[in-house]
């Protein structure tokens, strides 16, 4: 595996947009304890950028409970992240800037999967359909016409970290493209799933995650209805959990704890990707909405969407994201939302397990820190 980046140009832009999902760094100024989910609802709109009580509606949860899914009650909910105070983002990633202003949401009750999609869950369908993933087809020329012919194999970016500590502005240092990497081989020609079943599969492209809800008959969850999820009842904490990072002394998410990119110590107990549902769920008994791999949603990214359902001063019903995707810094690229941070995330680099938090990725890259699970409507079982 090689330790650089490949100079394959058609390669560039995929690497850039697989770290940028996932290199957001901001630390919160906040740390006041919010309020918890209500026991009485809240009519009011939401005051601009400030987090109200979440109120979950009060339809009865419908039987019976697809297999290893949970039931999300949906309801009314303050989305976003709140406004670090700029002197204490201190490496200047600005993990909030595009998760603002906080703005009031309402979803329905859906279905959700409670872990990630395993190995073992993606190979029963592959199996079924012998559908072939994004990232074991040969690309062609006339989709990557700048691309040297024999640069032209399968394969996807993996993590490579470097063996010594590096400037944290150069992604280049620690992703690499490697051929024949895919959901089956995560780290290249050589490696395998055997014995990680319960794995979250990975390199998965947007279509990847879409064919596979669609066998399962379910779909992919809007980012509202992610975050609403993740939030677990919650309204306005900074995890999936709560607010402290660790809850009395004990980890509750698989991230990166060391010295980011070339140290993970595993203090959390897992050096690298771990088995799903390691951790205490949520309070909607969802696993790994923190950490572990980042998950796709089916809203396209932009920048300026909370601004812009902010401005209209309504609450915004089932909100399914802007209608085209743009991400300023990198113009040609088509991204949609990554939620939940990965293995990777740390507070030294990527603190997007903060649950308000965004991330976006171009939708034909897969990386081996990119996953996803599935939401289903209410009634359809
Ligand atoms: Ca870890
Ligand atoms: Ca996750």
């Amino acid at each position: 595996m090689s330790k650089q980046p490949t100079s394959r140009k058609w390669l560039v832009p995929a690497i850039v947009i697989v770290v940028a999902g996932g290199a957001g760094v901001a630390y919160y100024g906040l740390r006041s304890k919010p309020p918890m989910a209500a026991s009485v609802p809240v009519i009011a709109a939401s005051p601009a950028d400030e987090f109200i009580a979440t109120v979950e509606n009060t339809d009865q949860r419908p039987d019976p409970a697809p297999d290893g899914m949970v039931w999300i009650p949906g309801g009314e909910f303050s989305m976003g992240a709140r406004s670090p105070m700029e002197a204490s983002d201190l490496v200047g990633m600005q993990a909030t800037t595009d998760s603002r202003p906080i703005h009031r949401v309402a979803v329905d009750g859906f279905w959700m999967d409670a872990t990630e999609v395993t190995n073992e869950q993606f190979s029963r369908f592959v199996q079924e359909t012998r559908y072939v993933t994004v990232a074991e087809r040969t690309p062609t020329a006339a989709d990557y016409p700048t691309a040297a012919p024999e640069n032209l194999k399968p394969g996807s970016v993996v993590f490579a970290p470097p063996d010594r500590a590096v400037p944290l502005d150069d992604h280049f240092q620690w992703w690499a493209w490697v051929d024949d990497a895919d959901w089956r081989h995560p780290a290249g020609r050589g490696s395998s799933i055997k014995g990680k079943e319960k794995f979250p599969v990975v390199h998965i492209a947007y279509e990847d995650a879409q064919a596979y809800a669609k066998w399962a008959g379910k779909r992919l969850p809007t980012e509202a209805e992610w975050e609403f999820a993740a939030r677990g009842g919650l309204s306005g904490a900074l995890y999936p959990w709560g607010n402290n990072f660790k809850e009395n002394g004990q980890w509750m998410a698989n991230v990166h704890q060391g010295n980011f990119p070339n140290i993970d110590t595993g203090a959390d107990a897992f050096v690298g990707i771990a088995a799903v549902a390691q951790y205490p769920p949520n309070g909607y008994g969802l696993y790994d909405v923190g950490g572990n791999v980042w998950e796709w949603t089916s809203d396209w990214y932009r920048p300026d969407y909370y601004r812009e359902l902010a401005a209209s001063g309504a609450v915004t019903r089932n909100p399914k994201g802007p209608d085209v995707p743009f991400d300023p810094s990198e113009p040609a690229e088509r991204k949609r939302v990554h939620r939940g941070g990965s293995f990777l995330c740390t507070d030294q680099y990527c603190s997007r397990y903060a649950v308000g938090t965004r991330g976006k990725g171009e939708i034909t890259t897969g990386t081996n820190h990119l996953g996803f699970r599935c939401v289903m409507k209410a009634g359809a079982t």
